[in-house]
């Protein structure tokens, strides 16, 4: 008999399938982590009523964390965080138009009151957004702090092997 599923502790949601390959970046993250997730493409203008239906179900389901990938005239994290009380993490896609500063700015640009943490354009964004909502999470769960910090020292050690190698190149 298969094991009952995980809730989802972060919602991914975007607002185009178009969105996905950054997205994906984060969904790794989050993988690697061993964080419950779900996904969902929702959009603020395209699908308005099922942007804000999942925003007002997401906390039910057990979702703590949502981060929200947009392009464009992106108000999704906006939208999103407007039905909900739990951290919105606003993530700009690059776009072909404008670089993605189009998304950045109707990301970041909220009004006072209703918050969403937005985070680089693209894939960095997408990472960091990941592992943003995973250091919320880790407040109150000591496995995966320790993970963090275990993710921290691998980061460190790259840069040291990176620059030793430079080095013995040098030589
Ligand atoms: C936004 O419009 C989406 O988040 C996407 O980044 C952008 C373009 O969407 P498509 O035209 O590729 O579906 O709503």
């Amino acid at each position: 008999m298969a094991g009952k599923k995980a809730s989802p502790l972060v919602g991914i949601v975007m607002g185009s399938p178009s969105d996905l390959p950054t997205m994906e970046l984060a969904t790794g993250v989050l993988a690697e982590f061993g964080v419950a997730h779900e996904v969902v493409v929702a959009s603020a203008h395209r699908s308005p009523e099922r942007a804000a239906n999942y925003a007002k179900t997401a906390r039910r389901r057990g979702v703590q964390v949502i981060i929200a990938g947009a392009g464009g005239g992106a108000h999704l994290a906006g939208v999103l965080a407007s039905h909900l009380t739990i951290p919105v993490i606003g993530v700009p896609m690059q776009t072909d138009a404008l670089g993605g500063m189009d998304s950045l700015l109707s990301t970041v640009q909220m009004p006072s009151g209703i918050p969403v943490a937005t985070v680089a354009i693209g894939g960095a964004g997408a990472k960091n957004a990941a592992l943003l909502a995973i250091e919320i999470l880790a407040l109150s769960d000591e496995g995966l702090s320790k993970k963090l910090t275990a993710y921290r020292k691998k980061l460190a050690k790259k840069v040291e092997s990176a620059s030793a190698s430079l080095s013995s190149r040098e030589n």
